[in-house]
């Protein structure tokens, strides 16, 4: 018997990504929590495996991987699923794959830090005020972009693929991100469509730490 992959693991939208591919895949693997609110992705044992020190980080046999853009990729073309084997079909996966990775993930990810900074009771909220208004606008032109390619597409490419699961574990924040999703109309329905989606809805629960965090 095989040993099942080890998904090293806290429940953030780049751990929610490969724990949903995971789950819409169907192949076995373990949770190995990472709990990055206690500093555990410091421990020298981790850095072994991610030498970045941050979650996730994925075992396969003699594979090891970190970066959940790379990882998806790898789960794509080991399983043959949500991710074209066509080269056109590839392309296009893997610029919204990219797209997210180096825009809206970093993006929301700063607009989230900064939405936190100035709302502290121990900061004047001038610090980051002007950061915070720069990555709303920039998150605020992303949503844009992503509304533009979903209107008139159930999924963002060909079909459902690694890069709407990419995507969708950023924009399920959408509320602290940009307020609402009432003037994205089609991004809305796709947030949905994915929602009801039974392996998204198990990559999300998979493991909760006593005190979660975003
Ligand atoms: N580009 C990386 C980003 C990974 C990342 O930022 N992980 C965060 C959680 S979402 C983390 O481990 N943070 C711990 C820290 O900042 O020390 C990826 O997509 O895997």
């Amino acid at each position: 018997m095989t040993a099942s992959m080890r998904l090293y693991y806290f429940p953030t939208p780049n751990g929610r990504k490969v724990s949903i591919a995971l789950e819409e895949m169907g192949l076995p693997y373990e949770i190995v929590p990472v709990d990055i609110l206690k500093g555990e992705q410091h421990r020298p044992d981790f850095l072994a495996i991610s030498p970045n020190n941050r979650i996730p980080a994925l075992v396969d046999g003699d594979v090891t991987l970190f970066e959940s853009g790379a990882i998806l990729q790898y789960l794509g073309r080991r399983s043959g699923q949500l991710y074209p084997a066509d080269e056109a079909g590839r392309c296009r996966v893997d610029s919204w794959l990219f797209w997210q990775m180096a825009g809206l993930g970093p993006m929301a990810g700063q607009l989230s830090w900064f939405t936190r900074v100035a709302a502290a009771p121990d900061r004047d909220p001038r610090d980051a005020s002007y950061a915070k208004h720069c990555y709303l606008k920039e998150v605020t032109r992303l949503y844009g972009v992503l509304e533009r390619q979903l209107t008139g597409r159930a999924y963002l490419c060909d079909g459902y693929s690694i890069a709407d699961i990419a995507c969708w574990t950023w924009v399920d924040q959408y509320h602290a991100q940009v307020g609402g999703l009432a003037g994205f109309p089609a991004i809305a329905a796709w947030h949905r469509r994915l929602a009801a989606r039974p392996a998204v809805r198990r990559g999300l629960t998979v493991w909760m730490p006593a005190t979660a965090a975003d």
